[in-house]
């Protein structure tokens, strides 16, 4: 035990030297929005005040920012074990375990196949809330099936002494239709206080698979909610609704790679939108988001999307939205006061932003905005019991980073 305090303590000292500052990206000044670039939908409007480029704050944060472990290929999420370890998937199909000197162990053994290919692979992972109890966890991936591939969510009990491997493997959902597409799997994973599971998810991308969104009949482009045994809570909207399936939650979505639970237990969800157009969300039930038949933004082709339609009697805006896009990765609220004036704000990975977007809120409006600059596109964002962010870079040689204050 005291061997392994001992190499900690050096491995810390090793990582100081590559310390690096991060602070917000001053394109603007205080008080103007980060995004100076002209939107994509040039004729569009915001549906009400603040909806998009709300101001940055007064005072850009200032922070250090540590490798905390290297050697991950291409990394897509990141959770806490309860004692201080971390479970990184990585997107061609492999589980790690990290331990707080940066150690990578051996893949763990045991999980199915993935088609690994565009955006599919292994994806995201949860504990269960009673993980300490039971060894449970949960990952969704992509799944090899007869005639394409889909978004799949497994879980298995994880056994983290000597080779880490999941036994008692069990597939809870399979997203339905099955369709041949690399694109738009989403998903995240998050549990809610009462147990049930939420699982966002996207439509696949092309032109036949993404209408779905707005059918009940699928799960394309949904937020679907089951018990962790993959049975589904009979206080679902749908439950009972004829040509419906009963495991969604909300729907017109287009592909969710961003969800967090907040302190009092509500789903908060960024979607990738088109050419403009990502999407803060708070999915409640039974609601539809409305792609795509309305969004921000353009298709990549410069054509409208549809109709070119923003707002609709019956679709939800969005709570707030990007046009250029920052393309969001994980996400997660912050509740700490290690990094001051951070409480209660809103934490995004950025893949083409390259960093952190934090977000201020004022009840569900934002009131401010600030991208951290990390100079590497951003797969998930992880707060870590005492305060210190911590986010994994999406990179062939991905890397784990601890964001806290800096320091002097
Ligand atoms: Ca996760
Ligand atoms: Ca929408």
């Amino acid at each position: 035990m005291r061997v392994t305090r001992v190499f900690a303590a050096a491995f810390v000292l090793a990582v100081a030297a590559s310390e690096a500052s991060a602070q917000g990206r001053r394109a603007a000044p205080a008080g103007e929005p980060v995004e100076t670039r002209p939107p994509n939908g040039r004729d569009q409007k915001p549906a009400f005040p603040g909806q998009t480029r709300a101001p940055q704050p007064a005072q850009p944060t200032r922070l250090q920012t540590e490798t905390v472990a290297e050697g991950l290929v291409e990394p897509w999420a990141l959770e806490f074990l309860p004692d201080g370890r971390m479970l990184v998937t990585e997107k061609q199909g492999r589980m790690r375990i990290v331990a707080a000197n940066g150690r990578l162990s051996e893949p763990v053994r045991g999980l199915p196949e993935v088609v690994d290919a565009g955006q599919g692979g292994l994806l995201d992972v949860a504990l269960d809330p009673d993980y300490t109890k039971n060894g449970l966890i949960y990952w969704s991936y992509s799944e090899p099936r007869q005639g394409g591939n889909g978004t799949a969510v497994a879980r298995g009990r994880l056994l983290t002494g000597g080779e880490p491997r999941v036994e008692n493997v069990q597939v809870i959902f399979r997203q339905q239709p099955t369709f041949q597409s690399s694109l738009h799997f989403g998903s995240r994973l998050c549990f809610a206080p009462d147990g049930t599971l939420f699982i966002t998810l996207g439509e696949r991308s092309f032109p036949q698979s993404r209408v779905k969104a707005q059918a009940l009949d699928n799960t394309l482009g949904k937020v679907v909610r089951i018990h962790p045994d993959g049975s589904v809570p009979k206080d679902n909207p749908f439950v009972g609704r004829e040509n419906a399936r009963p495991e969604i939650w909300s729907y017109g979505h287009r592909n969710i790679q961003s969800a967090a639970i907040d302190s009092q237990g509500r789903l908060w969800i960024v979607e990738h939108g088109p050419r403009g157009g990502d999407e803060l969300n708070r999915p409640q039930a039974g609601v539809n988001y409305g792609w795509p038949v309305i969004t921000y933004g353009i298709e990549y082709s410069g054509q409208p999307v549809g109709e070119g339609i923003t707002a609709r009697e019956g679709m939800e805006q969005p709570l707030y939205y990007w046009d250029p896009v920052i393309a969001p990765s994980g996400m997660a609220f912050y509740y700490s006061d290690r990094i001051p004036g951070w409480r209660g704000n809103i934490l995004i990975g950025g893949l083409i932003s390259e960093g952190v977007v934090r977000l201020v809120l004022d009840g569900e409006r934002v009131t401010a905005e600030e991208w951290i600059d990390l100079g590497a596109r951003i797969r998930d964002v992880k707060v870590d019991p005492s305060g210190a962010v911590h986010v994994v870079t999406d990179e062939r040689e991905g890397r784990i980073l601890r964001l806290l204050p800096a320091r002097g």
